[in-house]
């Protein structure tokens, strides 16, 4: 009878440790596509920019790192209006755009055509 109640302890102490173990595992491995502090990559290809929202913090310099991979001249270039900011992408590169401290809200950016379109939310 004891021995049955300790064995049932312990399938229970075991079952506990392997779902906090799981959720904390999960917990650290779940990552938001764009955030705030990361290294903020964008991909152009395909007529959509990858992410297409990124959030940067409010009062902030920010680099934005766009990586063009559509050789058409469609997207050559990127322009965030609001902001009196634009950028030519060479193709297949990275091209760093600095973004100036900037209040809350949103930021719609997209190319010179509007083909592309993207939203920058500042937070
Ligand atoms: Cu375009």
């Amino acid at each position: 009878m004891m021995e049955s109640v300790v064995i049932n302890v312990l399938g229970l102490a075991a079952i506990v440790l392997t779902v906090w173990w799981f959720w904390l595992a999960s917990k650290g491995s779940r990552q938001p596509a764009a955030g705030v502090d990361e290294a903020l990559q964008i991909l152009v290809k395909d007529g959509v920019y990858e992410p297409d929202r990124i959030r940067i913090a409010a009062g902030k310099a920010t680099v934005l790192k766009f990586r063009r991979e559509d050789a058409s001249p469609c997207a050559e270039w990127v322009l965030f209006p609001d902001l009196e900011i634009s950028a030519q992408l060479a193709v297949d590169q990275v091209t760093e755009v600095q973004l100036p401290a900037a209040d809350v809200g949103e930021y719609p950016f997209h190319c010179q055509m509007q083909m592309y379109r993207g939203t920058l939310i500042v937070e």
